[in-house]
């Protein structure tokens, strides 16, 4: 028996590999970690499984009749195995016809996804940068995380950095703020993440001592555990959706009492008028004080008052979580949220102020490196085709169309293949079944995964890749300040090759293999990453040791001093250090926006009532709000067949948790088997009861691999994917960024059990025939 063990990392945490006999059997939690994620007990369970993609393989009738061949079968039909060399074939010579026939803009290759954690092998970044060297692609802009604050905080504070971790950091927080109001809370669940990697998740203990400190904690959401229960929260359990109002109410009562800082108003904001015109209802007659914000958000009146009072008598910090913005109209309670700090006046200060996206990833609060760690280039880009990020399914709907973003008008690609590694559309997108009805349309798609994901299963074309643990790679993430060598650990497991590998083969068929490589190897490649880096690092006045030693130790520490409260220069000196807006302030009006006459968003923070959400005429049908957050026991789709999230299921499926009001109600029970459903499809899911969730609300998390009863035509998803029932439209003309929190549901007992879930089996497969491919062996140790 051999036992080994190396360094590695993953996007929920950095760990030991440890092997036995060829076996990943564990991955230990980094030793510096006061608080690692269970989630890493999962990984042994995912690189060895029965999910894994074997060898290439091709849809049975795109094999025998070429592309566009029945499409409608797409996910219901068989897969044959193929050779590498016949796959890399027919892949290169697809291209090509494309490319030729109908221009590089007809290839969709955004390939949206959080991929794995290396920064070398990211596959996102490696299949964007293929396809800039044959000539170009579609892309697709911004992220599922927070498009919408990309979108529109450049118009409010100049900078989309600020909703993508420039924050106020904790160091800031500490012995300062007495009061942090947290819209959507601070959940460690989500604070598992961090994109690249981390070593230490500092969540828990920066809030415990926060606490201790003397922060009073105050809970804004639907859920009661968004923020964990140590810190002795306060919860507001407002509708979901209604955060706007609620801020406005807040925004009244300051107003009407006297208690907002006009002297910061004047010095560091436009347009405050325009909008206090609005707040007391000068210009719509209909005043937003805290009694109509208390109807819209089922909160008491008094209690909004008071906790104006208490805003406005403490050292406040306001958090806004990236979910409010994954909502439609999500522009507006991050608008009204610099809103509402601004009239506080403690913007800048320490412990006071705002800041998005606390809690929502782990190294949140941890100030940013200001130079780059290793990443790889995906550009120059070729062309400039690309749509916002979640207007995918419209996309593929609609070529030609009109549509509006940020205050253009563009017109979608006409698509013919679509190119997915590194991503989970059949994961990340609203309304599946529509999604997969758009899906039938492109003649070609191609997808790169290690496993048969419910995205693999729709393509024509499916190249198996290795995951981290077979490669060579560097872990980094600007939060985190470590760099981990993550180093390989096992063999490829069935055919696999790394999706570099696959890019060099297919570029050297398109004639542009020096192109793509650049001549290195995967170690050469490592080496110019991280001696890239460590140039930038010096310009920093750090020093970081050279490569081989890096490797040697296994990680490096990267030591700098970020402490940083958010636009504390612009505060003390607007002149000096102005914004980059239009007026170089903070922009409560915008005459930008305004000037675009979008009523989805107008020139400031406004409530608009979603289309669905409890208020809405479609609540008298569907009364239940659903908030599909980000799950507890996987990151998006990954690991769902790894012990935890299978340990999590109930009644084999995804959990959903609702109010015991609402379940009694409907007759339903602990740990039964119930139908979610709406105009846009059905899943089956375990019921759990939990007054954790306000009544009128259900929490069905994401990430339940997609499993409809007949994956040909909209039918019963048997495993409980939340996006089968999420409705797919833009935030607004503005951000055009997905929506999913807006959606309504009704919940019944489950009438038929269409039996046990499936996709966490392989597909039907033709296996090829056992015939050693020497081909291989060399290419995949290019
Ligand atoms: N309803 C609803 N939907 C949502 C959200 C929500 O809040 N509600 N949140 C949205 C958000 S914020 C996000 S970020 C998205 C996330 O959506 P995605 O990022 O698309 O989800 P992942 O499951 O992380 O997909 C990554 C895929 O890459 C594969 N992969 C990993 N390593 C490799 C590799 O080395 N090579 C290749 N070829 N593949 C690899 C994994 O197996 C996995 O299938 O979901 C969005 N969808
Ligand atoms: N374990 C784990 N961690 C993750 C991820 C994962 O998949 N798994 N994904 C990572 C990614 S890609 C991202 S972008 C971040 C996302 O971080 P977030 O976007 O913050 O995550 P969510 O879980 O979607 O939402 C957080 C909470 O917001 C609340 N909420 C939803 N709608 C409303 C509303 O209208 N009003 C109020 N007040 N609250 C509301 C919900 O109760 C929900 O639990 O998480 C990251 N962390
Ligand atoms: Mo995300």
């Amino acid at each position: 028996m051999s036992t080994s063990s190396v360094p590695h990392s993953s996007h929920w945490g950095a760990f030991t590999a440890v092997v036995q006999d060829g076996k990943l059997i564990e991955a230990r939690p980094h030793a510096s970690d006061t608080d690692p994620s269970p989630l890493l007990t999962s990984i042994p369970d995912i690189v060895d499984s029965p999910l894994r993609v074997n060898a290439p393989s091709v849809r049975r009738s795109w094999l025998e009749h070429g592309p566009g061949a029945r499409t409608d079968l797409r996910g219901a039909e068989e897969f044959v195995e193929v050779s590498w060399e016949q796959a890399l074939d027919l892949v290169a010579g697809e291209l090509d016809r494309v490319r030729t026939q109908h221009g590089n803009d007809a290839i969709f290759g955004g390939s949206y996804g959080w991929s794995s954690a290396g920064r070398f092998h990211h596959a996102k970044t490696q299949v964007n940068r293929f396809l800039n060297r044959i000539g170009g692609f579609t892309d697709q802009k911004h992220n599922y995380s927070f498009a919408t604050g990309l979108a529109v905080l450049p118009h409010i504070v100049g900078d989309p950095a600020m909703v993508a971790g420039e924050v106020t950091t904790w160091s800031k927080l500490k012995g300062t703020c007495t009061l942090w109001v947290a819209f959507g809370g601070l959940p460690l669940r989500t604070a598992q993440a961090e994109a690249g990697g981390i070593t230490r998740h500092v969540g828990r203990d920066n809030l415990a001592e926060l606490s201790r400190t003397g922060t009073h904690f105050v809970n804004v959401s639907p859920l009661r555990d968004d923020v964990h229960e140590e810190i002795d929260p306060e919860w507001v359990a407002l509708r979901a959706n209604t955060d706007t109002a609620l801020m406005l109410g807040l925004a009244h009562t300051l107003e009407r009492d006297g208690l907002v800082d006009r002297d910061f108003l004047s010095r560091c904001t436009h347009g405050y008028e325009t909008f206090r015109q609005y707040l007391m209802g000068e210009s719509d007659g209909a005043p937003k004080t805290a009694a109509w914000a208390a109807q819209i958000c089922d909160l008491d009146a008094d209690f909004i008052v008071e906790l104006a009072h208490r805003m406005a008598g403490n050292r406040t910090f306001i958090t806004t979580t990236w979910s409010l913005q994954r909502a439609e109209y999500g522009e507006q309670p991050y608008w009204m949220t610099v809103t509402l700090a601004a009239m506080l006046g403690q913007i800048g200060l320490d412990g006071g102020g705002f800041s998005f996206g606390y809690g929502n990833s782990a190294g949140m609060g941890s100030s940013k490196l200001p130079f780059g760690t290793p990443v790889l280039a995906s550009g120059p880009k070729q062309g400039n085709s690309w749509i916002p990020v979640a207007r995918h399914t419209e996309m593929l709907e609609n070529p030609g169309g009109e549509y509006e973003f940020d205050g253009e008008t563009r017109t979608y690609p006409d698509i013919r293949l679509i190119y997915w590694a590194g991503g989970n559309p059949f994961h990340h997108h609203q309304d599946l079944n529509r999604l997969a009805a758009a899906w039938r349309r492109p003649e070609t798609i191609v997808v790169h995964e290690p496993w048969w994901t419910p995205t693999a299963r729709r393509a024509d074309i499916v190249l198996p890749a290795t995951t981290t643990l077979e490669r060579n790679d560097v872990g980094a993430s600007s939060r985190d300040r470590v760099l981990v060598a993550m180093k390989r650990a096992i063999e490829p497991v069935g055919q696999a090759r790394d999706d570099f590998v696959i890019f060099s083969a297919l570029a050297e068929r398109l004639g542009v293999k020096q192109e793509y490589t650049e001549g290195r190897t995967e170690m050469e490649w490592l080496q110019f990453l991280y001696d890239t880096s460590r140039a930038k690092a010096l310009a920093y006045g750090v020093d970081m040791p050279d490569f081989e030693t890096f490797w040697e130790q296994g990680e490096v520490a990267i030591e700098h001093d970020g402490e940083r409260t958010l636009l504390a220069g612009f505060r003390q000196d607007p002149s000096a250090n102005p914004l980059r807006t239009p007026t170089g302030l903070i922009e409560i009006t915008s005459d930008v926006v305004a000037g675009f006459g979008y009523d989805d968003c107008p020139g400031h923070p406004v409530w608009l009532a979603p289309r669905e959400w409890a208020g809405s005429p479609l609540a008298q049908t569907y009364p239940l709000h659903m908030i599909s957050n980000q799950p507890r026991h996987r990151l998006h789709g990954q690991l769902d067949m790894g012990r935890v999230s299978r340990r999590a299921k109930v009644a084999g499926r995804e959990p959903v948790r609702l109010n015991p009001q609402d379940a009694a109600a409907r007759g339903i029970n602990d740990g039964d088997l119930v139908e979610v459903f709406n105009d846009r499809g059905a899943v089956l899911a375990g019921a759990v009861l939990s007054d954790a969730v306000r009544t009128g609300v259900i929490q069905l998390s994401t990430g339940a691999w997609h499993d409809p009863v007949d994956p040909a035509r909209p039918s019963l998803d048997r495993h409980g994917n939340a996006n089968v029932l999420t409705r797919d439209v833009g935030t607004s003309r503005l951000g055009q960024g997905p929506s999913a929190h807006s959606t309504l549901v009704d919940v019944r007992k489950a009438s038929t059990d269409p039996g046990a879930v499936a996709v966490h089996q392989p597909p039907r497969i033709v296996p090829k025939p056992v015939v050693p491919d020497h081909q291989h062996s060399p290419e995949n140790s290019a």
